[in-house]
C-alpha cells in the first residue's frame, strides 16, 4: 500500500494494508518470513532492495515497521526483539553519559530498573515524577541537562494518566524530546505523535501482538533527525527481531482495532462488577468518572483500555489470595493478550522497584482483561472475591 494511500486511510484499514503491496513474483498477500540471515548482491555494493544483511533490513521486518508507522503516524518505526531493547536502544540513541531523564514515578518495574541500575552506571541520571502533575514534571527537570521526558499513559500498574500534549510543550520549552510509552493504550486507543510526542516506545508482546506468543518491541518516531539516530543504533547494537517474531507480530496488529474494542468492552463490565464489591477497596480505570485522569484521557483516547487495576480490603494476603484462586484469569505476567491474566505486581512485574519511590501498593492486583465472554469473567471475579474462600 502506497504511502501516500495509507495516510488517508482509516485505521482498521492501515493495520491490514500498510507496509506491505502483495509479493510482486507469487501474489502473496501476506508477507513471506524471509528466514535468510544474507542476500545475494549484484556485484560490489549491488543490493536488491537495499537488503545486505538481516540485521540491517529484512523484508518481514521492513513489513512491520512500516505497519506501526502507519498505525503510530510516525515518520519511522523501528522493531526489536522486546520492549526494553526498544528502550535501551533509544536511550542509547538520544542520551550521553552525564544527561537526565525525568521518569514516571510509577512506571514498568523493567523500565525503572534499566534506567536506574543499567543506565545509572552507565552515567544517566534520573528523577521520578507523576505523569499526571504538570509541576511536578516541570519541577523535576534540569534545564539544560534534561534530554528526555519519559511518561507512560497510562502508567503500569496505577493506571494514571499524563496530559500528552500539555507534557510535549513542557518538555519541548526545556529542550528536551517527550518519549511516550503506548503500550497500555495502543496505537488504535491514542496516537501520541499526533500530539506532539517525539518517540513512541511499545512493548509489542502486548496489545500489538496479542495472542502472548511473541516478546517485541517498537520505536515510531517523528521527525528524520531522530529516525537517522535510532535507525544508526537499531543496526550498531543489534536487538532485532527475527523474521517469525516480526511476522507474528504483523499479524496481531491487523486485528487490533476488532480486539482492543472487546478488550474495552470487557474491562468495562469488569469494572462495573468490581465497582461497590465489598471486598474491594478501591478500583483503578481511566473510565470511571472519578479517575484523577478520566478528563484528559477522555480527551486523549478512544477508549479507556483493557487494564483493570483494584486494591482489596484485606491487605496483601488477601490480594495473593484472590490471585490464587481465578480460574478463567490466569495468573501471570505480562499483558495485551486474548486471554485474560490476573497478577500481583508487588510481587511480580513490579518486584523491581521495591524500597524505591516507585514502590506500588500491596494490596493491589491488576486485570489484563481478555476477549473471553464477559459474563464467564465477572463470575470467575465473583468466586475469586467471595468471602470465607480458600
Ligand atoms: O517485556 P518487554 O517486551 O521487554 O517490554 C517491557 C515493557 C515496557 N513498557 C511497558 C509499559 C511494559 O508493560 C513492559 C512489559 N511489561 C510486563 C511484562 C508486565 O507484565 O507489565
Amino acid at each position: 500500500m502506497s504511502q501516500e494511500h495509507s495516510q488517508k486511510s482509516g485505521f482498521e484499514t492501515r493495520a491490514i494494508h500498510a507496509g506491505y503491496d502483495p509479493d510482486p513474483t507469487t501474489g502473496a498477500v501476506i508477507p513471506p518470513i524471509y528466514a535468510t540471515s544474507t542476500y545475494k548482491q549484484d556485484g560490489v555494493g549491488g543490493l536488491r532492495g537495499g537488503y545486505e544483511y538481516s540485521r540491517s533490513g529484512n523484508p518481514t521486518r521492513t513489513a512491520l515497521e512500516g505497519n506501526l508507522a502507519a498505525l503510530e503516524e510516525g515518520d519511522r518505526a523501528f522493531a526489536f526483539a522486546s520492549g526494553l531493547a526498544a528502550e535501551d536502544t533509544l536511550l542509547r540513541s538520544l542520551t550521553r553519559p552525564g544527561d537526565h531523564l525525568v521518569i514516571p514515578d510509577d512506571a514498568y518495574g523493567g523500565t525503572f530498573r534499566l534506567i536506574d541500575k543499567v543506565g545509572g552506571p552507565w552515567g544517566l541520571e534520573h528523577s521520578p515524577a507523576a505523569v499526571s502533575d504538570l509541576d511536578a514534571v516541570r519541577a523535576a527537570i534540569r534545564p539544560g541537562k534534561t534530554k528526555l521526558v519519559w511518561i507512560e499513559t497510562p502508567t503500569n500498574p496505577l493506571l494514571n494518566i499524563g496530559d500528552i500534549e500539555a507534557l510535549a510543550a513542557i518538555a519541548h520549552q526545556a529542550g528536551a524530546l517527550l518519549v511516550v510509552d503506548n503500550t497500555f493504550a495502543s496505537p488504535y486507543l491514542q496516537q501520541p505523535l499526533t500530539l506532539g510526542a517525539d518517540v513512541v516506545v511499545h512493548s509489542t508482546t502486548k496489545y500489538c501482538g496479542g495472542h502472548s506468543d511473541v516478546v517485541g518491541g517498537a520505536l515510531v518516531v517523528r521527525g528524520l533527525e531522530v529516525a537517522d539516530k535510532v535507525g544508526f543504533h537499531q543496526n550498531a547494537m543489534g536487538a532485532v527481531p527475527g523474521p517469525f517474531d516480526a511476522f507474528l507480530t504483523h499479524r496481531g496488529l491487523k486485528t487490533l482495532a476488532v480486539r482492543m474494542d472487546r478488550h474495552c468492552d470487557n474491562a468495562e463490565k469488569v469494572v462495573d462488577f468490581l465497582v461497590g464489591h465489598p471486598q474491594v477497596a478501591e478500583v483503578i480505570y481511566p473510565g470511571l468518572e472519578s479517575h484523577p485522569g478520566h478528563e484528559v484521557a477522555s480527551r486523549q483516547m478512544k477508549r479507556y483500555g483493557g487494564i483493570v487495576s483494584f486494591r482489596v480490603t484485606g491487605g496483601e494476603e488477601h490480594a495473593l489470595d484472590v490471585c490464587d484462586r481465578t480460574e478463567v484469569f490466569t495468573l501471570g505476567e505480562s499483558l495485551g493478550g486474548v486471554e485474560s491474566l490476573i497478577e500481583h505486581p508487588g510481587r511480580m512485574t513490579h518486584a523491581s522497584v521495591a524500597g524505591t519511590d516507585l514502590e506500588v501498593p500491596p494490596d493491589l492486583i491488576r486485570l489484563s482483561v481478555g476477549i473471553e465472554t464477559a459474563e464467564d469473567l465477572v463470575a470467575d471475579l465473583e468466586r475469586a472475591l467471595e468471602p470465607g474462600r480458600g
